[in-house]
């Protein structure tokens, strides 16, 4: 339990539950370093294979603090180097799923499209909202939500502020599942237990090629993909899936 959020596990799977209900979840600064402090601590921790971020019924986060970003300057933000930080949660080698109920606006659509999968109420509301108050998504949302929905819906969403349905989200492909609200982490929870199941070094292995598909060349990323394969030959789960495989029984996977 931090200050900001609640943690816990469900065998392997690891939960961050962001918990500033009263302002919908806005992302203060000391919420932000406690949720890259926990996912870099889950990324460590062995017994963790999944990470599930969730908030309310009501919000996922509804954007930045915008009570304490109110009287910043160009000075104080470059001083605060809050993006140090913040760029973290891209690092974390585990997959992450974000489940989604209510508002995911601003920050709080950039923490979402910075995870892996995105489960989502049927009424979530994702957008960008910061042209309304006189700035632009500052951590991420120009660049990610371009490269999933195109560069001129993007335009449209961004520049207009205006908000994206779960539907919508749902057919451009950001997200992955559409849920009744009352089931979101239920059914998040499930397919993050399904993945558990899944050999640990490939999830990662596998992560960091796709990732790689987004941001590079066909070249480049062809390259790593390859050499992840490679790499995955020298791990037991490897041996195991295949002998299990052989033998036409399942296989028990370490992660090693
Ligand atoms: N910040 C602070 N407080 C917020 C908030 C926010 N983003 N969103 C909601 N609240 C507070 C409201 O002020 C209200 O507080 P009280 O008046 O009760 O004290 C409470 O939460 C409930 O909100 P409402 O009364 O407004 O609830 P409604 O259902 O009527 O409306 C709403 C819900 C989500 C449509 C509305 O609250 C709203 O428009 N909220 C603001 C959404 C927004 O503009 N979000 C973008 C913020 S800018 C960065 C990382 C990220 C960012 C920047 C830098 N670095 C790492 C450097 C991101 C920037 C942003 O997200």
């Amino acid at each position: 339990m931090g200050k900001y959020i609640c943690v816990w596990k469900e065998k392997e799977v690891a939960v961050i539950q962001l918990n500033r209900p009263k302002v919908l979840n806005a992302l203060n600064r000391p919420m932000v370093d406690e949720i890259v402090e926990k996912l870099e601590y889950f990324d460590r921790d062995e017994t963790v294979r999944v990470i599930i971020i969730t908030g309310n019924e009501r919000a996922f986060a509804a954007g930045a603090d915008i009570d304490e970003m109110a009287n910043d300057n160009p000075i104080t933000l470059e001083k605060l180097n809050q993006f140090a930080v913040w760029d973290r949660i891209a690092l974390i080698k585990k997959p992450i799923i974000c489940a989604v109920n209510g508002y995911a606006l601003g920050g709080g659509f950039e923490l979402a499209l910075n995870g892996d999968i995105i489960f989502a109420a049927e009424n979530a509301v994702f957008g960008f909202p910061e042209v309304n108050i006189g700035v632009m998504p500052g951590a991420g949302g120009t660049q990610r939500l371009t490269k999933v929905i195109g560069k001129v819906k993007a335009l449209e969403y961004i520049w207009l502020g205006e908000p994206m349905s779960a539907k919508e989200a749902y057919q451009y492909g950001i997200v992955n599942r559409l849920v009744a609200p009352e089931l979101v982490f239920e059914e998040a929870m499930k397919f993050a237990q399904r993945l558990a199941k899944q050999p640990p070094l490939s999830l990662r292995l596998i992560k960091e090629a796709v990732n790689k598909a987004v941001d590079s060349s066909l070249v480049d990323g062809l390259q790593l993909e390859r050499k992840n394969f490679y790499l995955l030959f020298a791990s037991k789960d490897q041996k195991e899936g295949m002998q299990a495989f052989a033998e036409k029984r399942k296989p028990n996977f370490t992660g090693e």
